[in-house]
């Protein structure tokens, strides 16, 4: 039997386990990748495991998401983090030279690699033949020293791409197209492996807006096969010399197949809050429009700006319509300044920031109250841009620069019938890609040795082991598909206390229950309630250790999603399953007890446990652990099991029994 493109990559790296879908397997790890809001958790948890040298062949500590710097404390993170990359071995990105994925894409994203990052859209290099996987940080740390990443063998699911497409469509649509079908939980437990007659038609960059957003179906990851387009693509960047051609066996066998034909698919639309309300966009043709950003790790590159320009070029936006452009590095930004682009959009009302992820998490342009506005972002979940009940809709740069125009959501091949001479600009590549050394900081370079902590830069708190008797109340009860995004926001009045559990613990869940952060201090332990795919989104691992912070001792959802599962594992906190029905007869309130001893049931692998409410009836809930997982929670968490590996003897390499 053949093999899939995701199962050679992991056989190379396989050490531990077998490729069977489901089985827990430990796979070698070439590179990491770091940004500055997780990036403190990571290096703090690699100080506080001992670990003294990044083993991995490429480290990469991007500052990215807070770089207007609003407050010292960012600064301090900033400086932290380029003090711990000097002193461990890493890569240092300064604060403006652009959103990880896309500079890391540009300078690092080689074909056959595998990567962990501690930011969930981590799979975009993806499109570039290399395997990617988001994680938390702490998973990151120990990776990073040198162990094995262990994960639940994912299923691998065949997307085969036909046709090409047609005008006006892109590959934003694609992804799109797949949330629309599969929704923001189809992808849990998958990679997402795009084969077929299509995928020639699509350039690298077209192909990492796919991989990048595929992080919203909650998929483990998704990759391309590499062919000419990637070749071309690497010698644009000046590191054709990576370039290996790698992709399935013709009679690989997948678990599933999804066709989609792209010369069927149209302009599409996601429309508040969920980046699966997609529509096709006539279908909310007119709906006015106060804002339009082109930008974000999905659709910052400079061949997605371009189209943007080639539309504007002797336009001119509509007055009532805000237009910025955030590009997705400097060197996005250097390109299009260079070649006169920057100073047409100007000219057409755009407005340019640095190169950073911003406004995607709230920090800058917050929409108008009851306005709409218009993003080529990957997440539109309610709150995320700012301010409470936002209205923002995802599209493609194309969607999102006409709407621009007319100043009214359109879709852009009626603006070009009304316009007349309004053309698809196409999507081109660049010539040549300059090398952006000046922000790029490598290990030879560093300009540090030891660590420098402002302070507001605290230490990693440690839970106790896990305890015999669970109970304490349903401190609160949650719908589905909760995202990270509610448990810790990320906007920049919050986004500073990173590095400062105690302080940041006091928005846990605030987007929910503004009380819930005061409850659980004063009850002392107690349980979350909540739907399906609890905790999707970011990798944040703040999602978990703030709970467990305020005394939260574990969750009982209906399903989790990947990462935030780990993190719960991470930070000690019991992540069960339960019933549709039970959910539903659990209230705020009710008094929850663990009936069975819980230290013991967990370490002698017992899946099944009794839940009691308010002593009056229970319900089964089910622990779906591997061993590692199970030998993590009872320790207490990540931190302080590998700390007890270490004493124990089995010395630097961590995570490896
Ligand atoms: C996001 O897009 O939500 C973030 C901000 O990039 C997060 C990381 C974080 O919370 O710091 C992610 O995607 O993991
Ligand atoms: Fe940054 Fe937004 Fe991408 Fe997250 S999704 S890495 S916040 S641009």
């Amino acid at each position: 039997m053949g093999q899939t493109l995701t199962e050679k990559i992991l056989d190379d790296h396989l050490v531990e386990g077998e490729l069977t879908p489901g089985e827990e397997i430990g796979i070698e790890i070439d590179q990491v990748l770091t940004q500055d809001t997780t990036g403190t958790m990571v290096w703090l948890q690699f100080e506080a495991m001992g670990l003294d040298e990044v083993q991995t062949e490429i480290a990469a500590q991007y500052c990215d998401h807070q770089t207007y710097q609003f407050d010292f404390k960012n600064t301090d993170d900033h400086r932290f983090l380029r003090s711990a990359a000097g002193t461990y071995g890493a890569h240092f990105s300064r604060p403006g030279n652009g959103i990880c994925h896309q500079v890391h894409k540009e300078n690092f994203a080689a074909p056959g690699k595998t990567m962990l990052g501690s930011d969930s859209h981590t799979p975009t290099p993806g499109g570039l033949g290399e395997l990617a996987i988001g994680s938390g940080g702490i998973d990151v740390a120990v990776a990073m020293g040198g162990a094995p990443y262990y994960i639940e063998m994912p299923e691998v699911v065949n997307v085969r791409l036909e046709g090409e497409l047609p005008e006006w469509a892109t590959a934003k649509d694609v992804i799109l197209e797949l949330l629309r079908r599969l929704s923001v939980k189809g992808g849990v437990g998958k990679v997402l492996e795009y084969t077929g007659p299509g995928v020639e038609t699509l350039t690298v960059p077209e192909r990492t807006t796919i991989t990048n957003m595929g992080t919203e179906l909650g998929a483990t990851t998704s990759i391309f096969p590499t062919d000419e387009k990637t070749e071309e693509f690497l010698g644009i960047l000046g590191r054709e010399d990576e370039y290996v051609e790698i992709g399935p066996d013709e009679d690989a066998d997948y678990a599933d197949e999804i066709v989609v034909d792209l010369s069927d698919l149209e302009p599409l639309i996601a429309t508040p809050s969920m980046p699966d309300n997609v529509v096709p966009v006539r279908e909310v043709e007119g709906e006015e429009v106060e804002q339009v950003i082109i930008g974000s790790c999905t659709n910052g590159g400079y061949e997605d700006i371009l189209p943007s320009a080639k539309m504007l070029e002797g336009r001119e936006t509509a007055k009532h319509t805000e237009m910025i452009v955030a590009p997705g590095s400097k060197q996005a930004s250097e390109m299009l300044a260079r070649e006169g682009w920057t100073a047409e959009m100007m000219a057409a009302g755009v407005n340019f920031s640095e190169a950073t992820c911003g406004a995607c998490i709230g920090i800058g342009h917050v929409p108008a109250s009851d306005s709409v506005s218009l993003r080529t972002f990957n997440r539109n979940f309610e709150g995320r841009s700012g301010i409470e009940d936002d209205s923002v809709y995802l599209c493609s740069p194309e969607v999102a620069t006409a709407a621009a125009i007319k100043g009214e959501i359109v879709d852009p091949r009626d603006l070009a019938d009304e316009l007349g001479d309004l053309e698809d600009p196409g999507f081109e590549m660049g010539d040549k890609y300059g090398k952006s050394d000046a922000d790029l900081i490598s290990p030879d370079e560093a300009i540090d040795d030891e660590l420098i902590k402002g302070p507001n830069i605290g230490d990693v708190p440690l839970k106790d082991p896990l305890s015999e008797n669970l109970k304490g109340e349903a401190l609160l009860k949650m719908e589905d598909n909760i995202t990270t995004d509610h448990i810790i926001p990320a906007t920049s009045d919050i986004l500073k206390f990173r590095s400062n559990v105690p302080k940041l613990s006091e928005y846990t869940l605030s987007r929910v229950d503004e009380t819930f952060a005061d409850r659980a201090l004063e009850a002392d332990g107690g349980f979350l309630v909540a739907g399906e795919n609890y905790g999707q989104g970011s990798s944040r691992e703040h999602a978990a250790l703030c709970p467990m912070y305020l005394g939260v001792e574990g969750v009982l959802a209906q399903s989790f999603a990947r990462i935030h599962k780990a993190n719960l594992f991470n930070f000690g906190l019991i992540p069960l399953e339960i019933d549709a029905d039970d959910y539903e007869q659990i209230e705020q309130g009710d008094d929850i007890e663990i009936v069975d001893d819980v230290r013991e049931a967990v370490d002698s692998g017992q899946e099944e446990f009794t839940v009691r409410v308010n002593d009056d009836w229970e319900a089964t809930a089910r622990l779906d652990a591997s061993e590692r997982e199970r030998a993590i929670l009872s320790a207490g968490g990540k931190l302080a099991w590998t700390k007890e590996q270490a004493e124990g003897g089995s010395g630097a390499a961590p995570a490896d029994d």
